[in-house]
This record gives C-alpha cells, sequence and structure tokens, in this order.
C-alpha cells in the first residue's frame, strides 16, 4: 500500500473543560512538536494541516475547578454542559468540512469530550453512511450525568452518540448532539477501569468490549480482529477510531489526566492501529488526552511521542517498525 494519494486533514480541538487538568488544552501543539506533519509528508502523505477549532474560552488554561470559575451543572450534573456542547458543535462542522475537501480527518485533543463533535461531524457529513466506532481506552466514556462519579464530560462521550442512551442527556435548544449509533456500531478495547453504571450499560446494551483480560488470553491480533471483522467497516461504513492516549500503559504514556496501570504496550497500540489501517476505510481518528503539563518534561515529550507513532501507524501502517 502505497501513501500516495493518501489525503488527510490535521484539526487541533485544545479543549480541556471535559475534566479538571490544566495542560491538556496543550495536546495538539505538543503532538505538533514532535513534526509529525513533517514525517507523515516525508512519507508522501498529502497533509493539510486546518489549524486549532479554538473553544471560545479556556479560562486561560487555568484549572477548569477553580474556585470563581461557574460550573454551568447541566441538568444531570454534567460540569461545564453548555461549554462542553456548544464547543463540539463548532468543532462538528469543521470536522465536516474536512472530510468534505476529501481528507482523513486527524483530529489531536484535547480531553476526550471532543469526541462528542468529531463522530457527530463523521456520522452527520455523509448521512446515508453508517459510521462504526472502534474505541481505545482504559475508560468506556459511556456515562451519562446520573451514572458519572464525576461530573466530567470526558467520560460521557459515547453516550451521546448511542441511540438507546442518548436521551438520558439533555441536548442544546436545537437537539444538539443527534445520535447516529445503534449499539453495534461501536467497540472498545483496552478498558480497564469502568464505572458501575456503564458497566451496566454495556451487559444491557450487549456492545462489544475487549478488556486487559481479554488482550491477556487472546492477544491483541485476534481482539482487534474480532472487533473489526464485528463493526466490519467498508466504503460505505466509515471507520472512527477514537484513541485516548490513557489505553497505553502509563510507564508509555505517562503525561495524561486518568492514567491506569496494567494497559497496552506502545507495540499493542499499535497492532491496533495498524490492522485498522491495513482493513482500509478509516475515515477519521481523534487522538485525546495528552497533557503535556502532567509528570516531567520528558514524562511529556514522551506521551507526545507515543501519540505521535499512533497517529502514524492507523495513516501509513507499519512505515519503519
Ligand atoms: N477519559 N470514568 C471516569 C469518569 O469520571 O467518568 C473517568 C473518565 C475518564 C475519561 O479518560 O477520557
Ligand atoms: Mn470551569
Ligand atoms: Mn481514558
Ligand atoms: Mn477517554
Amino acid at each position: 500500500q502505497s501513501n500516495r494519494g493518501l489525503r488527510v486533514g490535521f484539526l487541533g480541538a485544545p479543549f480541556n473543560k471535559g475534566q479538571r487538568r490544566v495542560g491538556v488544552s496543550e495536546g495538539p501543539q505538543a503532538v505538533k512538536d514532535t513534526g509529525i506533519i513533517t514525517s507523515l509528508q516525508d512519507l508522501g502523505v498529502d497533509v493539510k494541516d486546518y489549524g486549532d477549532v479554538e473553544p471560545d474560552n479556556n479560562n486561560n488554561n487555568k484549572p477548569t475547578d477553580d474556585a470563581g470559575d461557574s460550573l454551568h451543572l447541566g441538568p444531570n450534573g454534567e460540569r461545564h454542559f453548555e461549554a462542553v456542547l456548544t464547543y463540539n458543535q463548532r468543532l462538528s462542522s469543521k470536522v465536516g468540512e474536512v472530510l468534505k475537501d476529501g481528507r482523513l480527518c486527524v483530529t489531536v485533543g484535547g480531553d476526550h469530550s471532543i469526541a462528542i463533535g468529531t463522530i457527530h461531524g463523521h456520522a452527520h457529513t455523509n448521512p446515508e453512511h453508517q459510521v462504526v466506532v472502534l474505541w481505545v481506552d482504559a475508560h468506556a466514556d459511556l456515562n451519562s450525568g446520573t451514572t458519572s462519579p464525576s461530573g466530567n464530560m470526558h467520560g460521557m462521550p459515547a453516550a451521546f452518540h448511542i441511540t438507546n442512551l442518548s436521551s438520558r442527556h439533555a441536548k442544546l435548544q436545537d437537539g444538539f448532539p443527534q445520535p447516529s449509533l445503534a449499539t453495534i456500531h461501536l467497540a472498545y478495547i483496552g478498558l480497564r477501569d469502568v464505572d458501575k453504571g456503564e458497566r451496566a450499560f454495556l451487559d444491557q446494551l450487549g456492545i462489544v468490549n475487549y478488556g486487559m483480560r481479554d488482550v491477556d488470553r487472546l492477544g491483541m491480533r485476534e481482539v482487534v480482529a474480532r472487533c473489526l471483522d464485528h463493526l466490519s467497516p467498508s466504503t460505505t461504513r466509515p471507520l472512527h477510531v477514537s484513541f485516548d492516549i490513557d489505553a497505553l500503559d502509563p510507564l508509555e504514556a505517562p503525561s495524561t489526566g486518568t492514567p491506569v496501570r496494567g494497559g497496552l504496550t506502545l507495540r499493542e497500540g499499535l497492532v491496533v492501529v495498524q490492522e485498522a489501517w491495513a482493513g482500509g476505510h478509516m475515515g477519521a481518528l481523534d487522538l485525546v488526552e495528552v497533557n503535556p503539563h502532567l509528570g516531567t518534561p520528558t514524562d511529556a515529550a514522551y506521551t507526545a511521542h507515543a501519540a505521535k507513532e499512533i497517529i502514524m501507524g492507523a495513516l501509513v501502517g507499519g512505515y519503519s517498525q
């Protein structure tokens, strides 16, 4: 497979209000600082940088639970409910723009609440196509306001897209975000910190999910093969990969807000994205939760490098390994 002809659009989503830690809004710049765009161009990929979708107000990157900063809770205690949704509505349009330009859309976060907008944009740009989603994460991000232990909306984005769950969330006045996925259109890899309410949704709805024990028993090649077989991406079923860097073990990606030990090696993460690449039909990729403020500068650079490797693996497969 040659990279010639591959057209990619890069979007930064420096958004931090889906969680409480400073610095995740600097994720896009940290990943760009790895030289990823030049590296892709060197491999013959046509990359266009669309810049950042700027939040209206990131509070100058102050802690999002700072005293004096109004939380603007949603009807079920979702923190910064309206700020998260209005940002994602703009992000969704921008993702649509990139896709309409005929480019695979890579969105670098920012916290994982940005997947409300990226998946919405992907799903609604081609409404006759059914987007299918591979969610790679230590967490299921399937909470509703009522099941969430934290109120942080980065723990909720998947739930907005599932038709059977979206009614648990309030919407903006104009109905945003409209759900786009049946339960069979989503599969998880890497889970190891799932909340009680999320586990109940996974079980009740029968959502395909492979946790770390499954990876141990089956091996990653088998796990990803089963997920792709289930989702069966095609020309008319574009694949959306939403990759939370905390799917990787904290030894591989220390600079992230909700690290959970016992995670994927970088090699296992690469198996996921390289197999997704090999199958073709990837329409969009999210890479989220890189927080260069956490850990040492060495940790931050190491984490950004892991993010670069994952993105490159998804776009150009085993380009060097
Ligand atoms: N992420 N399940 C926890 C919560 O607060 O809902 C953690 C969510 C983490 C979200 O890592 O994208
Ligand atoms: Mn705030
Ligand atoms: Mn996570
Ligand atoms: Mn996540």
